[in-house]
């Protein structure tokens, strides 16, 4: 696919923004790991790996978007099906750094998420319902919300005594409630009421990847270097 971006494309444009950041903050990371301390490093090397899967997909998703003007729902549920559950591990991650996480912390995270990915995959394409494939995916992010909320992983965090890993810890949890309520109000407006088009759709999604692979990112990124210094 070779098709020029063409000059009143905006939702091309957003596409090419988002890869590029998405690259950047790649090469941020990465580059930033060699600053904090060695129990950080791990968080930083998946911050990266996010956004580097992230925008490899960006590139693909831009072609299928101006070459077609439809949306590229493979690339961006397969892009998905990875960078969440990387996502989920930075909660594991990030309690690991200070005390001990038993592995169904990560578990239960990774659940949710396939529960949710899995029934908004079904609903954008037609295999189920939008409206009872919606309510499925809600439950699984909910499963999410709570564990981070209310169950094992927050009451970990409740017991540590370092500021910095709470405070990181309490942003992330802002991202996945706030950050992610932007997924499924796209695809509200998407699928839902009536119908909108594609363009509005992707613009959305894309919005809401900057925020929650970059800024997600960008928050570990700051209690680590405030940790190590
Ligand atoms: C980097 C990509 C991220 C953080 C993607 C997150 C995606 C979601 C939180 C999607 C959620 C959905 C619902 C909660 C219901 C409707 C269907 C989805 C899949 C759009």
């Amino acid at each position: 696919m070779t098709d020029n971006l063409s000059s009143g494309d905006y939702v091309g444009m957003s596409f090419w923004l988002i890869s590029m950041a998405l690259v950047a903050a790649t090469a941020f990371f990465f580059v930033e790991r060699d600053r904090v301390a060695g129990k950080w490093k791990t968080s930083l090397t998946v911050s990266g790996l996010v956004t580097l899967i992230a925008a490899v997909h960006y590139f693909y998703m831009r072609d299928v978007w101006v070459a077609t003007g439809t949306s590229p729902t493979e690339f961006r549920y397969i892009d998905w099906l990875l960078t969440v559950p990387l996502l989920m591990i930075e909660f594991y991650l990030v309690l690991s750094a200070v005390t001990k996480v038993p592995a169904g912390v990560f578990w239960r995270l990774l659940i949710g998420s396939i529960v949710m990915l899995g029934f908004g995959y079904a609903g954008e394409t037609g295999m189920m319902g939008t409206t009872s494939a919606f309510v499925l995916a809600m439950a699984g992010w909910g499963f999410i919300i709570w564990e981070i909320f209310k169950g094992e992983a927050s009451q970990i965090n409740a017991g540590l005594s370092n500021a910095n890993v709470q405070g990181a810890y309490k942003a992330m949890l802002i991202c996945v409630t706030i950050g992610w309520s932007i997924y499924p109000i796209g695809y509200i407006f998407g699928y839902m009421l009536g119908g909108a088009d594609a363009g509005t759709l992707n613009v959305v999604y894309n919005l809401a990847d900057f925020v929650n692979k970059i800024g997600f990112g960008v928050i570990i990124w700051a209690a680590a270097v405030a940790d190590s210094e």
